[in-house]
């Protein structure tokens, strides 16, 4: 057993900082080949009130998202294998999930373990929220219109869990706990960013909710931006 595994197993993790003048970035975009899927539209016609909230417009499942430049929204990258044992700071900020016109936002979510979870509804609707997580405890509980926010810590990394709502079949979305901070969601421009990766060899994953997991290797020096893409589709 090395020093550090055994530092680990006793719970007494390195909280040393990484040298911020050492470390290095990666960094790329998530593409998506091929023709894009049309999402169903969502049918909220059981509930009148969801409907509502939508002012008419018509809302589409979030599934797969293709951005206008050809990426892939909603897709998670992060570093699976290689970080160094050690404890990474968990964030003071809160990190939200809203459930807005029944419908989740964001559709992805990512955090780190222990950081603080809330969980609004900002509905005139009850909404069931039934967090599927299997490594870290699960939990199913109401939340009322408007009412108090739930609030949840995971403790263990746990990528990913679904979330979804018994009351509104066609909601959910999806949660990762991660037991450090190297990891991003793509958003409208596809990209992805990871800063402050100490120097070593990586395993970097993306995983989305359709398309499934896809690994790259990557070996990072310190000051260096590796540059990488993932692609689906097609
Ligand atoms: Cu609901």
């Amino acid at each position: 057993m090395t020093a550090a595994s055994l530092l680990g197993a006793v719970g007494l993790l390195s909280t040393a900082a990484v040298d911020p003048n050492a470390t290095g970035e990666i960094r790329g975009s998530v593409r998506f080949h091929g023709p894009r899927p049309a999402m169903k539209v969502i049918d909220f016609s059981s509930n009148p009130q969801c409907e509502r909230e939508h002012h008419k417009k018509q809302v589409r499942e979030e599934t797969v998202i293709v951005n206008p430049n050809g990426t892939l929204r909603n897709t998670l990258v992060w570093l699976k294998a290689g970080v160094p044992q050690r404890h990474w700071e968990t964030p003071f900020s809160t990190v939200t999930l809203t459930q807005a016109g029944c419908v989740y936002q964001p559709h992805v979510l990512a955090l780190m373990t222990n950081q603080d979870l809330e969980i609004r509804n900002e509905d005139p609707v009850n909404h069931n929220v039934h967090m599927e997580s299997t490594v870290n405890l699960g939990s199913s509980e109401i939340e009322f219109p408007r009412g108090e926010s739930l609030h949840k810590r995971y403790l263990r990394q746990e990528v990913w869990f679904p979330v979804g709502c018994s009351v509104h079949p066609w909601m959910h979305a999806y949660v990762a706990v991660i037991a450090h901070p190297f990891f991003a969601v793509t958003g409208p421009d596809g990209s992805f960013d990871l800063k402050g990766v100490p120097p070593g060899e990586y395993t970097v994953e993306a995983v989305h909710e359709k398309y499934g997991r896809k690994e790259q290797h990557v070996t990072v020096q310190p000051h260096q931006v590796k540059s990488m893409e993932f692609a689906y589709g097609g």
